[in-house]
């Protein structure tokens, strides 16, 4: 029995297919959240990694199986594709198994706000060169410490000031900090010339809700790194969910969801 009642749920980025995806910290969630709308914002299968090497545990059968249950019970469930699984962009404006996909959507809150939403590559423009620096990533720092020393070491000899790797690393998150600046800046900029009120999208990892320019900008994140979900209560507020660092405080919290009165008016009918 789920224990979490929301409007609607906006996840992305789950890249199910690799090693990487934290499939139990999903499960969990998807089983305690209930909702009526639930939004996979992109990138939930990684068909790019499948030509490199298929990682498909019973763990991601059931993240799969469990969003396809919430279907047929009743979750209006929407599925836009991202580059990640763009394979599944020729099936948009097609039914599958109760499950609506779709090139982008709009989403109207409780509270009147219309929302755009959509994955978020189509702002690649703006961060082309973070996804760069992401590529070169954790286990390049590894190997620069170790050429670091063995430069400065030839520096030295040379006669050459030293070259500082931590600085590099500083000066290279401050330019991957702007490129994530620019893509929310690209989003916001969108939501607003096609008249909405915010976005909600996914694509960089990076989970967010914040206003730029005017626009409620929301980002999902993902389920690779920081198990993060968006989520829009009765009343129309949304909220940036970080699952395994609110999951105890948000279950302690849980009540009931309010009886809707389009319901009751269908009862008494
Ligand atoms: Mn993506």
């Amino acid at each position: 029995m789920s224990a979490l009642h929301y409007r609607a749920v906006f996840i992305s980025d789950i890249h199910l297919g690799t090693r990487d995806t934290h499939c139990e910290q999903l499960l969990d969630f998807l089983q305690q959240v209930q909702c009526e709308q639930l939004y996979l914002l992109g990138d939930v299968i990684d068909i790019w990694k499948a030509k490199s090497g298929w990682h498909w545990p019973m763990q991601s059968h059931n993240v799969m199986h469990h969003i396809l249950d919430k279907a047929s019970r009743g979750t209006q469930v929407s599925y836009i594709p991202g580059n990640h699984d763009e394979a599944l962009r020729a099936y948009a404006n097609t039914i599958f198994e109760g499950v609506n996909i779709v090139m982008e959507a709009e989403h109207h809150t409780a509270d009147g706000k219309r929302l755009l939403l959509l994955h978020g590559d189509e702002f690649d423009n703006a961060v082309r060169h973070s996804k760069m620096l992401h590529a070169l990533g954790s286990h390049a720092y590894d190997l620069l410490l170790v050429l670091n020393r063995w430069q400065n070491y030839w520096r030295r000899r040379m006669g050459m000031p030293h070259w500082s790797l931590a600085g590099f690393i500083k000066q290279h998150a401050r330019q991957a900090r702007a490129h994530i600046e620019s893509y929310e800046q690209a989003a916001a900029h969108e939501a607003k010339r096609r008249g909405y009120d915010g976005i909600v999208c996914g694509h960089i990892h990076q989970a967010a809700d914040k206003t730029v320019d005017g626009i409620r900008y929301l980002n999902t994140g993902d389920w690779v790194e920081n198990c993060t979900a968006i989520a829009e209560d009765f009343s129309g507020q949304l909220h940036l969910i970080c699952w395994p660092r609110q999951r105890e405080a948000l279950l302690s919290e849980a009540c009931p969801p309010p009886l809707r009165v389009d319901r009751l008016k269908d009862m008494a009918a």
